[in-house]
């Protein structure tokens, strides 16, 4: 075999540029997003000489770009990839990778760094980007040499998607760009420790499961992103078949089991439904599939299910006996317990009260919002949207705040990987970046951001990314003029003290909490003119009647669009546990 110093030929040496390109090309990327400086740019060289087999997108910050490979990854399941420089370029991914890294969302992050001699030296544009990263990835590489380009890059897509996804950064000093080695895409991998084989259920362990079915009399199932990640909503829609017990979803959750369907309770948590929070605490046997236990899903931890019995299915052991004690824990891929579980598992002997139960529940406290309100409220804008575009096989990806988890609690998903939210770091500015990446994935699928006006100028300049590579991302914007979800807060826990939570001029009333509480009179920014001025279309709609055409203009719009919707600022979302509180502290008005 040829080495480094020894070519079999000339056309065979290639740049570590060209190799780490023709790597991500070797495993199916399709698309990066990536943004070029000084310590990147033989990586952009490298990639204008891909570009028939492998599309750059130039977001218009790191941030977005790290955003939209994870819309990609998080809507078809296949790693993202994003690149930036050094230094400035890379801390602006550490948000994106943070965010990948608790959502579980398979990332491939590549930096450029200052050359090798440099390092450590304080360099232009030098950050220790692995040593800044280290707690945020599932792994990281700063490559030294131009013969392992191939193999980190083999490795990378490996543990970015193997077991429990996650992000994986790669650091590439500039003179390893610029070396030249005759490459081995073949070369073996060296992962010593790292579980290649994919963990299983025991056949006594899913024996375990089924006669604790069986002998349950207030059964439910708390479905987390591993069900969505593992690709186990076929099998999980089986159990629920067979058994008839009741699903509550997490927000990652959301789409692994219709929403529509009578056994679903829908969200369960700090804002989850009250049926799904009544049936949780009621529970006799919990079966947490793919789930973490998280506080915004426990509440005070030690009560949560405190008197049933808990299966807990995880693809990675360190999250079992985590947060909460297991009864059963099983450390296995989801999909194939839940495959061997439903080969055997039998309803529960009787527990036909207990639906009937849930059901009451669900039919007695129900998602609920003033739908006599004389201008459009969050809730009333999702619920018609959702009416709209139930049949278009949609992507919805979310902000953080109120209107996130409107979106949450009032669009019905029916199927998995169609809602995208920053769940776990709970990242502003998410919801416009990850459409974009959906949109580059599935360039005919209809892909809605549904954003806050706080969240939305987070990553605002993505607009200019939707219009100048032709990605027709819809924007509905639920624009309250407010930090919502902080105002809810200060208005539930500081007596409505105004703390830096509205977004207009100091000078307005609101700022300080003096508004009419339904709108400052002179709203602030203008974001029909932003996106105008991005080159997108844009409307601004306040009155109740002029909603639902202008949602229709919207979804028909041949390009990207923004619909700047006035809503108010003093709705809460509810119903709301408190953070730490129980299920009897619920908030229900
Ligand atoms: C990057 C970031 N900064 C701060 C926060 C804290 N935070 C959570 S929700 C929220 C308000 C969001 O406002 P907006 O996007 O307008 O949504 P709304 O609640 O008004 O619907 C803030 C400031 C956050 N989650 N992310
Ligand atoms: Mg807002």
């Amino acid at each position: 075999m040829a080495t480094a110093t020894e070519p079999k030929t000339k056309q065979d040496v290639v740049s570590g540029a060209d190799i780490l390109v023709q790597s991500l090309v070797n495993h199916g990327v399709d698309t990066i997003f990536a943004y070029p400086g000084g310590a990147s740019m033989p990586l952009h060289q490298a990639l204008t000489r891909f570009s028939d087999r492998l599309r750059t997108i130039l977001p218009r910050h790191e941030q977005g770009g790290g955003f939209a490979a994870q819309g990609i990854a998080r809507s078809s399941g296949k790693a993202g990839v994003c690149m930036a420089t050094s230094g400035p370029g890379a801390t602006n991914l550490v948000t994106a990778i943070a965010d990948a890294k608790l959502d579980s969302v398979p990332l491939i992050a590549i930096t450029g760094q200052v050359p090798t001699h440099a390092i450590g030296g304080d360099a232009f544009q030098e950050t220790p980007i692995v040593e800044v990263c280290r707690g945020i990835t599932k792994h990281h590489y700063l490559v030294t040499d131009v013969n392992d380009v191939a193999r980190v890059v083999k490795e990378a897509f490996i543990i970015a998607t193997t077991g429990r996804p996650g992000p994986v950064l790669i650091d590439m000093p500039k003179n390893v760009q610029q070396a030249k080695t005759v490459p081995d895409f073949d070369c073996p991998v060296d992962l010593p420790g790292f579980e290649m084989e994919t963990p299983k259920a025991r056949p006594e362990q899913v024996k375990q499961i089924a006669a604790a079915i069986r002998l349950s009399k207030r059964p439910m199932i708390y479905a987390g992103g591993g069900i969505v990640s593992g690709e186990a909503s076929e099998e999980l829609r089986t159990l629920v078949k067979k058994t008839g017990i009741p699903v509550t979803m997490t927000v990652m959750g959301l789409g692994a089991f219709p929403a529509e369907h009578p056994l679903s309770l829908d969200m369960l948590g700090m804002h989850g439904s009250v049926y799904a929070n009544y049936a949780v605490e009621q529970a006799d046997l919990l079966l947490a599939l793919g789930v973490r236990f998280d506080d915004r899903v426990t509440g005070k931890v030690e009560e949560f299910c405190k008197h049933g019995k808990i299966v807990h299915v995880d693809i990675d052991a360190s999250e079992l006996n985590k947060n909460k004690p297991a009864h059963i824990p099983v450390c296995s891929d989801v999909k194939y317990a839940l495959a061997e579980l439903n080969k055997i598992v039998e309803a529960p002997e009787d527990h036909s009260a207990w639906v009937e139960q849930c059901n009451n529940w669900k039919a007695e406290h129900p998602f609920r919002y003033n739908e006599d309100f004389p201008g459009i409220t969050q809730q009333h804008a999702i619920s018609e949207l959702y009416k709209l575009t139930k049949d278009l096989d949609p992507v919805i990806t979310v902000g953080v705040g109120q209107h996130q988890m409107w979106a949450a609690q009032y669009y019905k998903f029916a199927k998995p990987r169609t809602f995208l939210s920053s769940s776990g770091l709970g990242t502003m500015g998410f919801g416009l970046p990850a459409a974009i990446g959906v949109q580059s994935q599935f360039p005919d699928r209809l892909v809605i951001d549904i954003d806050g006006d706080g969240s939305f100028q987070m990553n605002i300049q993505e607009l200019g990314t939707c219009y100048c590579e032709k990605l027709p991302v819809k924007v509905l914007l639920l624009n309250n003029q407010h930090l919502g979800m902080v105002v809810q807060w200060e208005d539930r826990f500081m007596q409505g003290n105004r703390a830096h939570t509205y977004l207009g001029p100091i000078h307005h009333p609101e700022a300080v909490g003096k508004g009419d509480g339904l709108g400052p009179k002179e709203r602030y920014p203008d974001f029909v003119q932003i996106a105008k001025g991005y080159g997108c279309g844009a409307a601004y709609v306040r009155d109740k009647a002029d909603l639902v055409p202008a949602l229709k203009e919207m979804i028909a719009y041949d390009g990207p669009y923004v619909l700047d919707v006035e809503v108010p600022y003093q709705e809460h979302v509810l119903p709301m546990i408190p953070s730490g509180h129980t299920v009897r502290d619920i908030i229900k008005e």
